[in-house]
């Protein structure tokens, strides 16, 4: 049966965290972010099953410098046992900053998977926080809608587009990374390209999305 669309060979296309706080005027602004909303909206009209992630947070998480009067933002600390970086307020759930952005085709949207809500640790990945000690519910909500195959793009590149790359191909997932829908912070010099060397050794494909537009 293998025109069974339950056949485990889906395809769904995955977008990570775009939302106001990243782009342009955000607290969090990643350089270039607005440039790839365009990206998304053409890409969903190629894609059966879209779903997005949202950075989530409670407005006192514990990631954010403003919690900790002895860090600024870009500092590195630990948190939860675990190395974390010190950002600005960003994400507050039910901000103007936490909302996808507007000019996203939201309605092509299926699954929004919301992550970092635990003050205490950050998420970065859509499958698990930074400790792996919780997941999201993203990995059976792909699991449940046959999906072997995912595509993923979005914000930031060496931050939670590559968490979330590096938890899908070890759940077993197959990953192509839509390299021109991705932007980074760029914290140290290299980030971004270091990031996108880490997910192809690990079994990224990459691609850019004018191939997969026809
Ligand atoms: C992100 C830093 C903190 C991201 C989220 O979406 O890449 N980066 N929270
Ligand atoms: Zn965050």
């Amino acid at each position: 049966m293998k025109s069974n669309p339950t056949a485990a060979d889906r395809r769904a296309l995955l977008l990570v965290d775009l939302q106001n706080d990243f782009v342009a005027g955000g607290s969090l602004a990643v350089p270039g972010g607005n440039d790839v909303i365009e990206i998304a909206n053409q890409l969903m009209t190629v894609f059966d099953l879209v779903v997005a992630t949202q950075d989530w947070h409670p407005a006192d998480h514990q990631s954010f410098a403003s919690r900790h009067p002895h860090l600024s933002i870009g500092d590195n600390f630990t948190l939860g046992g675990l190395p974390q970086t010190a950002w600005p307020d960003h994400c507050v759930q039910g901000t103007h900053g936490s909302q996808l952005v507007a000019e996203l085709h939201r309605d092509r949207i299926s699954h929004v998977v919301r992550k970092g809500t635990d003050p205490s640790i950050d998420s970065y990945s859509g499958f698990f926080d930074n400790g792996h000690r919780h997941a999201t519910g993203l990995a059976d909500f792909l699991r449940s809608a046959n999906v072997q195959h995912l595509f993923v793009m979005g914000l930031a590149t060496d931050y939670c587009v590559r968490f979330t790359v590096l938890d899908a191909i070890q759940l077993g997932f197959q990953v192509t990374l839509i390299k021109d829908g991705c932007r980074g912070v760029e914290m140290k010099t290299g980030d971004i390209e270091r990031a996108i060397d880490e997910m192809q050794s690990a079994g990224a494909e990459l691609l850019s999305s004018d191939q997969l537009l026809h």
